[in-house]
């Protein structure tokens, strides 16, 4: 309402001292010049609006929304992933671990571990169990080249039996060695997994039993 009343009286006063000056000016001159009194009359207009709106100091504010995610990488190279023959009723172990590396580009990693096994057995947390595998996973520091013995918090029974889905680290020290920190790990962090298994006592037939083990990167908890 302000600039509309300053408008107005601006372009009167300008409008008032033209007729006056330019009295005898032809009727197509007029229109030519209504025309640039207008232009005139908001150029004028714009500079005071503008004048009242400066303040002492002002800025702007500029958003960056990141582009970065979880990735986990498993190098299986020259490992011993096939089983040929294997007696019942004892223990394995992986002769050498698969290496594990932290690929995000997210500040800390956590990590997933899901399991499954087909072929007719499956995951026990029992020994002495028809057709029940027990199994163990521990995330040990790269400088650790063979495989724990099952001791202390290696392939302890309560925190690193493998479960069908755990979250790795947490309160409970899953699948930790008690050394390595495996709950919330670097960009380009690398790791070894161990894994250990028991077979069972018995076994309905002697087809492939396939135990599958996926890591997932995601946000540490
Ligand atoms: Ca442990
Ligand atoms: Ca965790």
């Amino acid at each position: 309402m302000f600039e509309k009343s300053v408008y107005s009286a601006v372009k009167k006063t300008l409008w008032m001292g033209m007729n006056s000056i330019h009295s005898n000016i032809q009727r197509k001159g007029m229109k030519n010049m209504k025309k640039w009194l207008t232009v005139m009359t908001l150029a004028i207009m714009v500079g005071a609006v503008g004048q009242l709106r400066a303040a002492v100091s002002d800025g702007l504010t500029i958003t960056i929304q990141p582009n970065a995610g979880y990735a986990v990488d498993i190098d299986t190279t020259g490992v011993t992933l096939t089983f040929s023959g294997q007696a019942l009723n004892m223990p394995a172990y992986v002769v050498l671990p698969a290496t594990v590396t932290i690929e995000s580009t997210l500040a800390t990693t956590d990590l997933q571990l899901d399991a499954s096994l087909s072929g007719g057995w499956s995951l026990t947390n029992s020994t002495g169990i028809a057709d029940g595998l027990q199994a163990w996973v521990v995330f040990t520091s790269t400088t650790v080249s063979s495989c724990p013995a099952k001791s202390g918090q290696n392939f302890d029974d309560t925190d690193d039996r493998l479960q069908t889905s755990r979250d790795v680290g947490d309160a409970g020290n899953y699948y930790e060695d008690g050394s390595f920190e495996a709950d919330s790990q670097a960009k380009n962090q690398e790791s070894h997994m161990w894994i250990r298994f028991h077979t069972p006592p018995s076994t309905s037939d002697n087809t492939d039993k396939v135990l599958s083990l996926t890591l997932t990167a995601e946000l540490p908890n």
